[in-house]
């Protein structure tokens, strides 16, 4: 990658006039953020913009500019990029699996390229941190960045960093933005109260505990621990260690009374893991913990104001707070609505009982679909350990979004490769992670693609 990150950095310190394109997920925005700042710290004027994905559609419409860097995409599309950029420098830098034919002006920084893993070893942020820190080793600091998106992009799947990530940690740690403890997987973890993180706790799925806000107070009160201090509510991150050491133990023991008996062995390695701190940001706030800052990102995104998200991650907290307070408020809004509708109807199982779902048709917006399926797995009346699989109405037909227990991903299920499989056989689409994914599928074939998943599911690898 070294020579293609010189290239790049002469590219880029040459350009009279500088487009970005980005993702407009977490890792994408993550991204964005790392390169509007080395540009603006290299004293380069540029755009940038955040998009769903790059189609023959919107390509013609990505303005030309001497040279445009595409982040955490293009990789995949290279075929519609040299069609369009074929006469300007392009610099990508992505983690997605190349396809497609490269071109002599094309710069090309990618994981694959050199035998890397990059659904796992590092994310479109790692990248993009890589040319950060090549045009200039004080951009190190950005690091920090880097690992929002990797935690953005679920690469921490396995409670870890790993590979050329576990490195991009290495350096945040030295240079101080970032701290990482192992500690109990919660989410929320710097903003929410300690009951509230328990009672939102699904997996693994605690009986008693899990969906339910007395059970948890109950918990606490068992143990001993107080969830308030000084008249405030403590939150996870301010729990004394002999604190989370019973609370783990509690958690992993009536976990393992409710899982099915071939998983009970992988329950400590999904209730503890790294957590990684934002050094620099206010404690209590939303940007202190990695994952909860990828989480407001990603949140912008899906609500359509990915500027708001790349203003965020360039660091301008102080003028966008204030808008993304009020986005987060209006998608927890949605996601409550939603939830009392899921309450209201219920899931059905698929023919062979082996996986749970639900069409919402109009009622739940398909931008928050997958957050519903997964929030749904555990609530009353289903099965955690079975995957669930969410639709809703979208204008080219029905979005599909599945979610299951990452303990079913221990066991060998992959449900992105099923979830492709059975899209195609009813004309759709489909991919992801394996333990979230989603596709498209044309509108009356919901049944037939439920039928077709499970058969996949179902079939022994
Ligand atoms: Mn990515």
């Amino acid at each position: 990658m070294k020579k293609q990150l010189g290239e790049a950095t002469q590219l880029v310190q040459k350009a009279k006039s500088i487009q970005v394109v980005t993702h407009l997920d977490a890792d994408g925005l993550s991204a964005g953020g790392i390169i509007s700042q080395v540009l603006e710290r290299a004293g380069k004027e540029y755009e940038i913009k955040a998009v769903p994905g790059i189609y023959p559609e919107n390509a013609d419409n990505l303005s030309s500019a001497d040279l445009t860097i595409f982040t955490d995409l293009g990789s995949g599309q290279l075929d519609i990029l040299h069609k369009n950029f074929s006469n300007s420098d392009v610099i990508v830098l992505d983690h997605h699996q190349p396809h497609g034919q490269t071109w002599s002006k094309l710069i090309q920084v990618n994981p694959h390229l050199i035998g890397k893993d990059g659904s796992r070893e590092i994310s479109g942020a790692g990248v993009a941190y890589h040319l950060a820190v090549e045009m200039c080793s004080e951009n190190v600091d950005l690091s920090q960045l880097a690992v929002v998106g990797a935690v953005g992009d679920i690469q921490n799947f396995w409670g870890k960093l790993e590979g050329m990530n576990a490195e991009i940690l290495d350096d945040a740690m030295e240079a101080g933005v970032v701290s990482m403890e192992k500690d109990l997987l919660f989410f929320g973890r710097h903003t929410r109260p300690i009951f509230k993180t328990l009672q939102y706790f699904t997996d693994p799925y605690v009986p008693g505990v899990s969906n339910s806000e007395s059970g948890a107070i109950a918990l606490l009160d068992m143990l001993n621990i107080p969830f308030k201090e000084n008249g405030t509510w403590r939150t996870p991150s301010e729990l004394k260690e002999s604190e989370k050491q019973a609370l783990a133990d509690e958690l992993i023991h009536r976990a393992m009374q409710d899982v099915p008996k071939e998983l009970l062995s992988y329950i400590p390695g999904i209730v503890i893991g790294e957590q990684y701190t934002l050094e620099k940001e206010e404690p209590r706030s939303d940007f202190r913990g990695a994952s909860e800052f990828s989480t407001c990102l990603n949140a912008t995104g899906r609500n359509d104001r990915p500027e708001i998200g790349l203003e965020i991650a360039k660091g301008n907290k102080k003028d966008y707070k204030a808008e993304l307070m009020r986005i987060l408020a209006t998608h927890r809004r949605n996601i409550a609505k939603s939830l009392r509708i899921m309450e209201e109807r219920g899931t059905v199982l698929g023919p062979k009982k082996h996986i749970q779902w639900f069409n919402a048709g109009d009622d739940i917006s398909a931008k928050i679909i997958g957050t519903i399926a997964g929030m749904t797995l555990g609530s009353e009346g289903t099965d955690p350990y079975r995957p669930m699989v969410g639709m809703a109405s979208v204008e080219t037909g029905t979005k599909v979004s599945a979610r299951c227990s990452r303990l079913l991903v221990l066991k060998g299920i992959d449900m992105a490769s099923a979830l492709r499989v059975a899209a195609a056989k009813v004309g759709g689409t489909g991919g992801g992670h394996m333990v979230a994914c989603g596709g498209s599928i044309p509108a009356g074939q919901e049944e037939k693609f439920i039928a077709e998943f499970e058969k996949e599911l179902l079939k022994k690898k």
